[in-house]
């Protein structure tokens, strides 16, 4: 029988990968959409898959429409992706944040529990959860202790949490794949990769001149979406629901990355890079780097692309969209 997934945040970067994934899989794919003033930018990521998949409106904070969709579909799988994803906007609406990435995933694990407890349910926790604790070898991993440092880290630590404890408690099939930042070229253009890449293009092209950004020497974790996804359908899929870390275990700062991509297009970031506090953190994470082995070794998964491929593909992309 046709395998049914419900994705919540469909319309976003992981979102459509993993629609576009699940389709490739046979999967009947529905997908959760907020609604849009500006209709075309509500599934413009899904522009390939339009007629291929199902979305419904709804929200993480309307009840109704969650007991409609679940309902409705009686998924076989249920991936909450849906959330205010972006950390230092985080700080400016610190209650919608805690809102839609806490408060609705009890939401949706209760509509689940009540209206579907055969399904899977997949959680997309966060590295940023660890906030700035690092295990003495220099990695987080799942032992890590978590101590997040931002409204977007402590609702997901929230959501986290639910998710083990609903899984305990009732018996539920309900899993935490904690994903270190992942890219592609579908990312936002507010999100450190695609702002560094879309804006070398546009000094290469002649477009401007300048690029701010906030703190150069934060590290992170770089995988790609595509790679991430691949992980989600493993955790899920896994027989025991349980926690899984995915991550590239390769780390680099932001300037690193402004280096890579300049030099890519023959030229010196420190030219054209100026700091804007603008862009800066009341409190930033510096330091991520995700021990990802158990994923590795259980699930089998392993990422295809490396960090100079993905800023390749990322490149490519703006190369051919700005004239
Ligand atoms: O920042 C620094 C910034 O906004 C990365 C989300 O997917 O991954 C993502 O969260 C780093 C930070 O991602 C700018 O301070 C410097 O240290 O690309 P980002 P993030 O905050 O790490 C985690 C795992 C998630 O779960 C989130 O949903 O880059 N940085 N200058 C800057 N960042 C931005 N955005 N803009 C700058 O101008």
């Amino acid at each position: 029988m046709t395998k049914k997934a419900l994705i919540t945040g469909i319309s976003g970067q992981d979102g459509s990968y993993l629609a576009e994934y699940l389709i490739g899989k046979g999967y009947e794919v529905h997908g959760l959409v907020r609604r849009h003033s500006v209709a075309e930018n509500q599934d413009f990521r899904l522009r390939n898959i339009r007629d291929k998949i199902h979305t419904h409106y709804g929200d993480l904070l309307d009840v109704p429409s969650l007991i409609r969709v679940v309902t409705e579909i009686k998924p076989d799988e249920i991936y909450n992706l849906g959330a205010m994803s972006h950390v230092r906007i985080s700080f400016d609406m610190p209650s919608f944040t805690i809102q839609t990435n806490g408060l609705g995933v009890l939401n949706l694990l209760e509509v689940y529990r009540n209206f579907a407890p055969n399904a899977k349910f997949y959680q997309a926790s966060s590295s940023e959860m660890f906030g700035n604790s690092v295990d003495e070898d220099g990695v987080q991993r799942l032992t890590t202790p978590m101590n997040p440092v931002s409204p977007y880290g402590c609702a997901k630590l929230l959501a986290y949490n639910l998710v083990r404890h609903y899984r305990n408690a009732y018996g539920l099939h309900a899993c935490n794949g904690i994903l270190f930042n992942h890219e592609s070229p579908r990312r936002g253009s507010n999100f450190v990769t695609n702002k560094v890449v879309k804006a070398a293009v546009e000094i290469y092209k002649g477009k401007r001149s300048k690029l701010e950004l906030g703190n150069l020497d934060s590290y992170r974790d770089w995988g790609h979406s595509k790679d991430y996804v691949r992980a989600m359908h493993m955790i899920i899929n896994h027989e025991k629901p349980e926690e899984f870390i995915v991550s590239t275990g390769e780390t680099h700062s932001v300037r690193d990355l402004c280096e890579i991509v300049f030099n890519k297009l023959g030229m010196d970031y420190r030219d054209y890079v100026v700091q804007n506090p603008k862009y800066m953190r009341p409190e930033e994470l510096k330091y991520l780097k995700g021990d990802s082995s158990k994923a590795r070794k259980t699930l089998g998964w392993k990422p295809d692309y490396t960090f100079e491929t993905m800023l390749e593909e990322m490149i490519n992309k703006w190369l051919n969209k700005i004239d």
